[in-house]
C-alpha cells in the first residue's frame, strides 16, 4: 500500500498525478480517484483520455498483480470500486445529451461471470456515441437475454465474459437464438479479455470487439449496413 495521506493531488503535474492515480487505484482509494478525475477534467483533459490513461491503464496494472498472486479478490474489489467511482463522474460527460439514438443495444455479462467493469465501459462509450443502451448486468442466463431482447427489441446484442470458463456460454445464447429463429434479428457482438476473433467466429457472433472504442466503431458500421439494406429494400 502507498501512503497517500499527505499527498496534495492538486500540486502534482499531469504525469505525476496520473501515476499517483494508478497507485490510488491499486490501493482502492475511491475518493482520491474521484478527486484525481475531477482535477484532470478541470485541467482540460478530455473525458476519454482520463478514462483510458488514468483509469483503464491503472486497472491493467492491478490485473497483472492479481494474475501473479500479489493482489487478492478483496483488494481487487476495492480497486474496482475506486474505478467505478471515477467512471461515475465520466459517464455523463461521455454521453451525448439529447442526441437522437443511432441504434439500440442490450448488453450483459454471461452466466457465471460477475465481471462488469469492461461491460460498463462499453455501455458508457456506446451511450457517448449516441446509442441507447440497456444494461442487464452480470451473471445472465440465456433466459435473461431473451427477455431483454423481447422487451427492448434492440439492434444489437452485446455479451461480455472475462473468464475462460464462462466465455463458452456465449455459444449457448447464440444457439438458442438460432433455435428460436431469432438469430438474424440482431447483430451479436462479443467482448472480454480472454476472447479473440477466432472465438467470436466459433460461437457464431457477428464480431469480436477488442475494446470499447472498437465496439463503437463496429456497432456504427453494423447500423450503417442495416440502414443501407433497408434503403435497398425500399427502393
Ligand atoms: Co477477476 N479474473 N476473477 N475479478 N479479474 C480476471 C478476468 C483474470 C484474467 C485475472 C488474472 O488471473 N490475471 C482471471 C481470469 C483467468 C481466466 O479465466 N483466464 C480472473 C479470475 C480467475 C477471477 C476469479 C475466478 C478469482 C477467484 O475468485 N479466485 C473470480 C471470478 C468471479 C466470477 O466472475 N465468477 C474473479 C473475481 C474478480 C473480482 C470480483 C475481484 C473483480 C471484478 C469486479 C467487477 O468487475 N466489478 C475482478 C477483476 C477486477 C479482474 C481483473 C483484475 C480486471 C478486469 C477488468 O475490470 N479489466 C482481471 C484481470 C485483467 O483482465 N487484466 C480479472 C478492466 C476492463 C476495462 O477491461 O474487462 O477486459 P475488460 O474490458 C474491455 C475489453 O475486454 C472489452 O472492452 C472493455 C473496455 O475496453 N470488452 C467488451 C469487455 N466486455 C465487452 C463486451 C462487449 C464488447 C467489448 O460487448 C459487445
Amino acid at each position: 500500500m502507498t501512503d497517500t495521506e499527505d499527498i496534495d493531488l492538486q500540486a502534482l503535474d499531469d504525469s505525476e498525478l496520473v501515476a499517483q492515480m494508478h497507485d490510488d487505484l491499486y490501493d482502492g482509494l475511491k475518493e482520491e480517484i474521484e478527486e484525481g478525475v475531477n482535477i484532470l477534467l478541470a485541467r482540460g483533459w478530455e473525458p476519454y483520455r482520463v478514462l483510458t490513461e488514468a483509469l483503464v491503464e491503472g486497472m491493467r496494472i492491478v490485473g497483472i498483480d492479481f494474475r501473479d498472486g500479489i493482489l487478492f479478490v478483496p483488494e481487487v474489489l476495492l480497486s474496482a470500486g475506486a474505478m467505478k467511482g471515477g467512471m461515475t463522474i465520466l459517464r455523463p460527460l461521455l454521453a451525448e445529451t439529447g442526441a437522437p439514438s443511432v441504434g439500440k443495444m442490450v448488453i450483459g455479462t454471461v452466466k457465471g461471470d460477475i465481471h462488469d467493469i469492461g461491460k460498463n465501459l462499453v455501455s458508457m462509450m456506446m451511450e457517448g456515441a449516441g446509442f441507447e443502451v440497456i444494461d442487464i448486468g452480470i451473471n445472465n442466463p440465456v433466459e435473461d437475454y431473451l427477455a431483454a431482447l423481447e422487451e427492448h427489441q434492440p439492434d444489437i446484442l452485446g455479451m461480455s465474459a472475462l473468464l475462460t470458463t464462462t466465455m463458452p456460454y456465449m455459444k449457448v445464447v447464440v444457439e438458442t437464438l438460432k433455435e428460436k429463429g431469432m438469430r438474424d434479428d440482431y447483430f451479436v457482438l462479443v467482448g472480454g479479455a480472454p476472447l479473440s476473433e477466432e472465438f467470436g467466429e466459433a460461437v457464431g457472433a457477428d464480431a469480436y470487439c477488442r475494446d470499447a472504442a472498437v465496439t463503437v466503431d463496429v456497432a456504427k458500421e453494423m447500423m450503417a449496413r442495416k440502414h443501407n439494406q433497408r434503403g435497398q429494400l425500399s427502393s
